[in-house]
């Protein structure tokens, strides 16, 4: 896995929409905005402090970490008060504790003010804001967002290490089948266990507070906290032919199937597919010629 890929970075300030749309958003091209938030009174307004002042005895569902799934469909583990959580992440040690997919704006529209839909994102779901928050070394699983949606994430409190890996990379990522995760660390690829890894190439880049990142449909992702810190994510929907199909075929057919099997199958389930995982990216290995695998390369 290499992951020496430069991803583009602008001033939030000198791109305009019609810019950002062309070269980024239809191009499928990821991009990191810098400024981004202080666009915004959030990218002012926004620290713990400000944030319990306004919603700290609201009970929020946390996720956590250390109990392993292996399904897309996850509900929070528990329910705290939002200045409980807060306290946990602000704290320079390790927590298992983060919020995901939650939906701020919905449940305080009060907030929305201090970050609405930006402009360069406007579109069929530009109302959706989720936060997120996190812990120092808190990680995200890797994932692709299963509607592939763009996502533009804007890092309000704290620095996020992100990988990115283009989708063009897919079938060598040892996907599991039916869902939107793989099988890998990227912290610790293990190459010897997942020998595709060697023809993947991606961005690994850290995210500072007021940094946004654009990162189109289907776009892998690994996000770690390097320190309590939250971040409001705005989509577009996907806009190519073949991703409005994954989509859609993701979040029905595949979801259902693959939730009537783990109800039927459980463990056995798991196991298949994780074969299926690995065969597929391994069968795509030998299948692709020396000369494919650098044009590959060259092509990105
Ligand atoms: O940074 C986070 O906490 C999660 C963001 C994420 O994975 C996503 O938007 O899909």
């Amino acid at each position: 896995m290499n992951l020496t890929l430069q991803i583009d970075h602008v001033d939030a300030r000198d791109i305009t929409r019609e810019e950002f749309r062309k070269s980024y958003l239809l191009a499928s091209r990821p991009l990191i905005l810098h400024n981004f938030a202080s666009l915004f009174p959030a990218g002012h307004l926004w620290t713990f402090d400000y944030l319990n002042q306004k919603i700290g005895n609201h009970q929020i569902g946390v996720f956590d970490n250390s109990v392993k799934t292996n399904t897309a469909y996850v509900q929070p583990h528990l329910k705290m008060p939002f200045s409980t959580f807060t306290g946990i992440i602000q704290r320079d040690e390790e927590t298992p504790y983060r919020i995901f997919l939650f939906n701020m704006f919905r449940e305080f529209p009060e907030l929305r003010k201090d970050f609405p839909t930006p402009d360069i994102i406007k579109g069929p779901l530009g109302n959706i804001g989720f936060a997120f928050f996190g812990g120092k070394n808190t990680k995200v699983r890797f994932h692709y967002d299963i509607d592939c949606s763009s996502v533009l994430m804007t890092q309000i409190i704290g620095r996020k290490r992100i990988i990115l890996i283009p989708p063009l990379y897919n079938s060598l990522i040892y996907k599991v089948p039916y869902s939107s995760f793989s099988l890998i660390d990227p912290d610790a690829p293990d190459f010897e266990k997942f020998p595709a890894l060697r023809y993947v190439q991606g961005y690994d880049f850290i995210l500072h507070p007021g940094d946004a990142l654009f990162m189109p449909g289907c776009y892998w992702h690994f996000n770690t906290y390097l320190e309590g810190g939250m971040a409001v994510s705005y989509r577009s929907l996907a806009i190519k032919p073949a991703e409005i199909y994954k989509g859609i075929m993701n979040t029905t057919v595949r979801l259902i199937f693959d939730k009537m099997m783990n109800r039927l199958l459980g463990d056995r389930w798991m196991k298949r597919k994780r074969r299926i995982a690995i065969e597929n990216a391994n069968e795509m290995m030998e299948q692709i010629s020396k000369e494919e695998k650098d044009r590959m390369i060259l092509n990105y």
